[in-house]
């Protein structure tokens, strides 16, 4: 990075000119965000080309990290966080009478991701440029990322999220590298020279181009790759041939076929839907990524043999799956190595995560399906399927219904979570409580088989993005205290223990907390018009709007808080302000109801002037990254309040807990690391253990009647859903009602109410005694150390992909 001021100045100002013919005065606030981009992208593409080379003279193993979502939020400000240049640039810049804040808010945040999954993958890359580990990204390069959220009349309305309008600064479109990806046709077969060959004839082809996308580490030279695909037509933009054989219309047709793969994330989490166009891009991409790591691969190495040696292809969830037969398909019918080669390279190469055990979200394809758009695909899959059941046959013989269970093709389907779990040397769950419930419960039987394929992984979120960039002034404090070593080995945060009673400390920490939650009523104050009291207490509740997320539960809490306080206004409660953000998927319609009654509720508490300003209660339309940076250091609780059994890990509970809010929270996915890093003292935990789901699952004996019939706050509060109570059509949220009772609970709000109040109220009497509550609050920011990714990825790195870091040296 250029560390010099003046040099700085000149090269921004020399940058506007050359790009866009404009001096300083003439230029708009966009064209400067673009010459400070390009300023930054030319110090980095030194690196970049510069690590690249170094990888390729050492030889070292490399990890390619294949996701369909990778939810990186804004670049520019991380780029000057990690490269050490912001002061600097600050400076520079105001000396010239621009503000950096706003060319910051110039850019897009690319939101190619639905949840937590993108956003670990996001995480990852981070993390792994920081810590020198040469892994790059392989995904797709969505024209539209995930939608952009409106709240309507109480109803989520769903924008085309256009994030590639003005450009993205920070890709580099790489056209000669190009590869085709073939859909459809039918395979030949012949045997030549005693082996078969297996020709593709009548396909359609797909050209993908890839986007590269530096991702540099902190204070390090290395710069890793993450390599977005974009599918494009193989023919020029008009297509000649055609239209002089006057088939104008159907080439135009096809040229849009082709550009529908790469255009539109799926708003789906934790939900499958079975459409061919996402088959379609799933195979579009890891096709396109595989075939180009074998080109790389090929220019050092003259046998297939060593690839597991010198790669690792890593899949995030099922969706890239299918690298297990295109990797065989390319070790075969590309390179010529016979099936058992190929099968023992293929599976010592890929390893693969599995994110969720809600089973509406397993993959399967109908057979018919996957055959006509992938056929060859479809063979290997079905030899695969072929061979592993004969060995699942030797090992239990006769037992049909286990085996069946572990088909790769079964009752007329695929199914990749099995096929991810054969074709691949490792499976990781993403909590422990996770892990052990994959290998007890979901994949028991793939556990008896291949017990030490199985291994935990608990997740991680890179601590410069959600805590050094995200809120400075903390990381100021911490630095001040206990150096800034942190930064790059967070573990070492567990130093700030230290100063959790020191009362100098404590007060410099409420300060920041209180001045972060003054930039987010600022916020709230001009997006909802709505004044939030600064002194409550920001109980914050960000995430996707799932059922099993319960949004309901804290819903329905806050709907008890207002019946208490409307029957006794001087009821004595800590003011609080309830705060949401979330996006439903469009199609899940209880999802969206949730948000309605968030909405809805909101318009009846917030100007009840009954209840003296003490409840407060904001949903935040468009949850993205970037409002995720502004929402986490300024909250005081963190809502991490799912069924239990159901969250595989969850790692807003990890971004709150290092910004220093407490949780209150249920014993599921990564709360219980949490819960055993912090001690019973400096969380809330409450209701069913996942042991006692599913024992209701299995054994029954759960009534959710018989609770509201027992409970007057629950009941009230149901009965509010339906008589008229809430200022909406009466007849409104009755789904939401008979899915709570006629459909009894699935996931268990009702059974966990009286925990969770009863939590609630030691929880408010506990902010009551302010040093007290910074002190869990310190006690949380310095546990935090060992769920920053840098210490998943090393996990990852020495466990499962055997590669090391490399120091990038000077360019
Ligand atoms: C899924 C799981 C989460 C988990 C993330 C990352 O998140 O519990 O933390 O993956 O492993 F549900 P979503 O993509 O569904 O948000």
């Amino acid at each position: 990075m250029l560390m010099d001021k003046d040099e700085f100045k000149t090269i921004f100002v020399n940058n506007l000119q050359t790009m866009f013919g404009k001096g300083i005065e003439e230029a708009s606030i966009n064209n400067k965000y673009m010459a400070l981009s390009r300023v930054i992208r030319d110090c980095i593409s030194k690196n970049w080309m510069e690590t690249n080379k170094q990888y390729s003279e050492t030889g070292v193993k490399q990890v390619y990290y294949f996701s369909m979502e990778f939810l990186l939020g804004k670049a520019l400000d991380m780029h000057l966080v990690n490269g050490g240049v912001k002061e600097i640039y600050r400076e520079a810049l105001e000396e010239i009478g621009i503000d950096l804040e706003e060319l910051e808010k110039q850019e897009s945040d690319p939101g190619l991701g639905n949840g937590g999954l993108g956003r670990l993958a996001a995480c990852f890359m981070e993390s792994m440029a920081a810590v020198g580990i040469p892994g790059h990204g392989c995904g797709i390069r969505y024209t539209y990322g995930l939608f952009e959220q409106k709240i309507v009349d109480h109803n989520q309305v769903e924008l085309p999220d256009n994030w590639l309008q003005d450009g993205y600064a920070w890709e580099f479109r790489k056209a000669d590298k190009a590869v085709e990806v073939k859909f459809g046709g039918t395979i030949k077969s012949n045997q030549q020279g005693g082996r078969w060959v297996f020709t593709h004839e009548n396909y359609e082809a797909v050209l993908a181009v890839p986007y590269d996308v530096p991702i540099a580490g902190y204070h390090n030279k290395t710069v890793n790759t993450l390599r977005l695909w974009n599918a494009e037509s193989l023919h020029d933009s008009f297509d000649f041939a055609s239209f002089n054989r006057g088939e104008y219309l159907e080439a135009k047709e096809y040229r849009s076929s082709v550009g529908l793969i790469s255009k539109i994330l799926y708003p789906q989490d934790n939900f499958y839907e079975g459409r061919l166009l996402r088959l379609k891009q799933q195979y579009f991409f890891v096709s396109a990524g595989l075939q180009s790591i074998i080109r790389r691969y090929k220019k050092k190495h003259t046998s297939m043999k060593q690839l597991s040696k010198k790669v690792a292809v890593h899949i995030n969830d099922t969706h890239p799956a299918i690298a297990v037969p295109e990797l065989m398909r390319l070790l075969m019918d590309q390179e010529g190595l016979s099936w058992d080669d190929a099968w023992k390279i293929t599976t010592e190469t890929i390893s693969y995560t599995n994110h969720t055990i809600m089973p509406e979200a397993l993959e399967t394809w109908p057979v018919e399906m996957f055959k006509s758009l992938l056929p060859r695909m479809y063979m290997i899959v079905h030899e695969i399927n072929e061979r592993v059941c004969r060995s699942f046959w030797d090992a239990y013989p006769g037992d049909w219904e286990r085996i069946r269970g572990m088909a790769v093709i079964a009752d007329n389907m695929v199914h990749m979570a099995r096929l991810a779990v054969v074709g691949s040397h490792s499976v990781n769950g993403v909590a422990q409580i996770h892990t052990d419930i994959l290998k007890e419960h979901i994949m028991s039987s793939f556990h008896n088989f291949y017990p030490k394929k199985f291994n935990n992984k608990t997740n991680g979120i890179t601590h410069r993005r959600w805590l050094l960039k995200a809120n400075p002034e903390l990381a100021a404090i911490i630095t001040d205290c206990i150096g800034a070593n942190w930064i790059t080995d967070p573990q070492n945060l567990d130093e700030f223990e230290r100063f959790a009673t020191d009362k100098v400390i404590q007060e410099k920490v409420q300060k920041v907390k209180h001045k972060n939650k003054k930039a987010l009523a600022k916020y709230i104050k001009e997006k909802t018009g709505v004044t939030v009291d600064t002194r409550s207490i920001f109980d914050v509740h960000i995430k996707r709007i799932h059922s099993y997320k319960r949004q309901i539960l804290n819903i329905f809490h806050i709907m008890d808080l207002y019946n208490r306080l409307k029957e006794n206004p001087s009821l004595s409660i800590t003011p609080r302000t309830f705060i949401f953000a979330g996006k439903a998927a469009p199609g899940y319609y209880i999802a969206k109801q949730t948000i309605k009654l968030i909405s809805v509720l909101a318009s009846l508490i917030n100007k009840d002037k009954d209840i003296k300003g003490k409840l407060k209660v904001i949903f935040l339309e468009n949850y993205s990254v970037s409002l995720g940076e502004l929402l986490f250091p300024a909250a005081d609780v963190s809502e991490q309040i799912s069924t239990a059994s159901k969250e595989a890990s969850g790692t807003g509970n990890m971004k709150f807990m290092l910004n220093g809010a407490v949780t209150i929270g249920t014993l599921d996915g990564a709360n219980v690391e949490i819960h055993e890093a912090v001690g019973d003292d400096n969380i809330f935990i409450f209701g069913l253990t996942s042991q006692q789901v599913f024992d209701y699952y299995i054994h029954g004996g759960y009534n959710a009647w018989q609770l509201y019939s027992s409970d007057i706050r629950l009941k009230t509060v149901l009965e509010q859903l339906v008589n008229g109570f809430l200022p909406y059509q009466k007849e409104e949220f009755r789904p939401l009602y008979n899915s709570l009772l006629a459909d009894n609970d699935e996931f268990f709000v009702l059974r966990d109410f009286d925990a969770y109040a009863k939590a609630q109220v030691e929880l408010d009497k506990r902010y009551k005694q302010k040093n007290k509550w910074t002190e869990m609050s310190i006690h949380n920011i310095a546990q935090a150390g060992i769920f920053s990714s840098d210490r998943t990825i090393c996990e990852y790195a020495n466990e499962i992909w055997h590669t090391k870091p490399v120091v990038i040296t000077k360019p």
